[in-house]
C-alpha cells in the first residue's frame, strides 16, 4: 500500500461487516492509507506503530460512519424526459400502452440520439452529482437509449466519462436488448443478432463490464435474451437481467442458467425462479422507485428470497420512465415500507450486497482492512435511520478512494 495516511477517528462505525448486527463498532477509527482502508476497529485497539505513521488525523466526532453507498441499478444516460407519459398514466392508460403505441423507452430513444455528446454528459454527471451529494460512491450505468451500434457506444462513452471525470466509481452496462427501436419494427430476431453482433467492438473499446436484457411482455422473449447472454458469454461478459418486473417470462431461471451477477425487479419471480437464482448466486436487485412509480402492486416474494439465503439488493432503477427519483436513501425507506425489509437488510442492500451485483463484492460495500477506503459520515446516532428519515440528507462528509468528496475538506 502507499500514498497519504490519514487517520479518521471517533466514529460510530456500521462496517456491515459480518458478526455484530451491522457490524457496529463503537468509538471506531479508520486507517487510510493511498486508497485503500489499511485498519479499521474501536481506536483503543489501534496499534501505536500504525496510529504513528498517519500524517492528519481528523475526528468524526462522534458521527455515524457507513460504506459509501452503491446505486448498482441506474439508467443516467438519456436525452429528454417523460413528464408527459406521466400524465397520461394518470389519466388512465398504463406504461405497457404508452409502451406498444410507440412511447415509453421509445420515445426516450429519439431524445438521446439528437441530444450531443456533451448534453449527454452534462445531464448525466448533474444526475450523477445528485447521487453522490447522498452519500454514493460507486454507481452502474447502464446503456439502452442509444439501440444502434452508433448511439450505444457514445451513451456508454459518456458513461466511461462520468467514472474518469466524476469522483465516482462507474460501472458500464451494455443493455441494447432493452427495447425494439423502430428502424427494427417487427424484426427483434434481426435486432439482437445486430446488438450480440456490436458487442466485440464495445468491449474491445472498453465500454463494457456487463451486459443486461430486458426480457418481458413489452421487450425480449426469453430465446431472445438467451442469445444476448450467449454473445456475452462467448466474450467472457458477465450477464444481468431485468425479469420478471410486469409479467413471469421465467427469466431469472435464464440468467441463472448463465450465473448472473444480478436478477433486477422481480415482482413476478416464482418459487422456481428463486432456487435457481440460489444455486447461481446471483443477487436479487429490488427497484422500489419503480414499483412506487408505476403503482404497481405485486410485492417481490421477499420470505422466499430470504429462505432461500438469495442476496438482496436496492437500487434507484434512475431512468425517464419507470423511476426518475435520484434518492438511494429514499430507496431503503421505501424498500421497508413497500417490501418489509428491515433497515438493516436495507443498508446492506446498497452496501454489500449491490458491490456483489457489480462482481465488487470482495472490494467494496464494507469497512474493512484491504477494502477501498469509500465511505460517508452522516449526521446521525443510529444506522436505521437511515431508512427512517425521508425527504432529508443527513450526509456530513464523503471518502471516495482515500480522497474526501463531500465536506470541509473536499
Ligand atoms: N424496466 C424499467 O423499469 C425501465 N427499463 C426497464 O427495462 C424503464 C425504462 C423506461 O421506461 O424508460
Ligand atoms: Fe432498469
Amino acid at each position: 500500500m502507499s500514498g497519504p495516511v490519514t487517520l479518521w477517528r471517533n466514529a460510530r462505525l456500521a462496517t456491515m461487516c459480518p458478526g455484530a448486527p451491522w457490524g457496529l463498532i463503537d468509538a471506531g477509527a479508520l486507517l487510510v492509507e493511498g486508497e485503500l482502508l489499511r485498519w479499521v476497529g474501536p481506536e483503543s485497539a489501534l496499534p501505536t506503530a500504525l496510529a504513528r505513521r498517519a500524517e492528519h488525523s481528523i475526528s468524526l466526532d462522534g458521527a455515524l460512519v457507513t460504506p459509501g453507498l452503491i446505486d448498482c441499478h441506474t439508467h443516467l444516460v438519456y436525452g429528454g424526459h417523460r413528464a408527459r407519459e406521466f400524465e397520461m398514466r394518470l389519466e388512465g392508460a398504463t406504461y405497457d400502452q404508452i409502451a406498444r403505441a410507440g412511447g415509453g423507452i421509445r420515445s426516450t430513444v429519439s431524445a438521446t440520439r439528437v441530444a450531443t455528446d456533451g448534453q449527454l454528459f452534462k445531464q448525466a454527471s448533474e444526475r450523477a452529482a445528485v447521487l453522490m451529494g447522498e452519500g454514493v460512491t460507486t454507481i452502474e450505468i447502464k446503456s439502452g437509449y442509444g439501440l444502434s451500434a452508433e448511439h450505444e457506444a457514445r451513451c456508454l462513452r459518456v458513461a466511461r466519462r462520468i467514472g474518469r471525470e466524476l469522483p465516482l466509481t462507474v460501472r458500464c452496462t451494455s443493455l441494447a436488448a432493452h427495447a425494439l427501436p423502430h428502424e427494427f419494427s417487427d424484426r427483434p430476431d434481426d435486432y439482437i443478432a445486430a446488438a450480440c453482433a456490436w458487442l466485440p467492438e464495445l468491449q474491445a473499446e472498453g465500454l463494457v463490464d456487463a451486459v443486461d436484457a430486458f426480457c418481458d411482455s413489452i421487450a425480449f422473449t426469453p430465446a431472445q435474451t438467451r442469445r444476448m447472454f450467449e454473445a456475452a458469454r462467448g466474450l467472457g461478459l458477465p450477464v444481468k437481467l431485468h425479469a420478471e418486473q410486469l409479467s413471469n417470462q421465467h427469466g431469472a431461471a435464464l440468467a441463472a442458467e448463465f450465473g448472473a451477477l444480478s436478477c433486477d425487479h422481480l415482482e413476478h419471480l416464482d418459487s422456481d425462479g428463486i432456487r435457481a437464482m440460489a444455486a447461481a448466486g446471483s443477487v436479487a436487485v429490488l427497484l422500489p422507485g419503480a414499483f412506487y412509480f408505476l403503482r404497481e402492486t405485486r410485492v417481490p416474494p421477499i420470505p422466499g428470497l430470504r429462505d432461500a439465503g438469495v442476496p438482496i439488493a436496492i437500487a434507484s432503477d434512475h431512468n425517464p420512465g419507470s423511476s426518475p427519483g435520484l434518492s438511494l436513501l429514499l430507496m431503503l425507506n421505501m424498500a421497508c415500507t413497500f417490501f418489509r425489509l428491515t433497515p438493516e437488510e436495507a443498508l446492506r442492500g446498497v452496501t454489500v450486497h449491490a458491490a456483489q451485483a457489480l462482481g465488487l463484492g470482495a472490494t467494496h460495500g464494507q469497512l474493512q482492512a484491504g477494502r477501498r477506503a469509500d465511505f460517508v459520515a452522516w449526521d446521525l446516532d443510529a444506522p436505521n435511520e437511515l431508512a427512517y428519515w425521508f425527504g432529508r440528507n443527513p450526509c456530513l462528509r464523503v471518502v471516495r478512494a482515500g480522497i474526501e468528496t463531500v465536506g470541509p475538506d473536499a
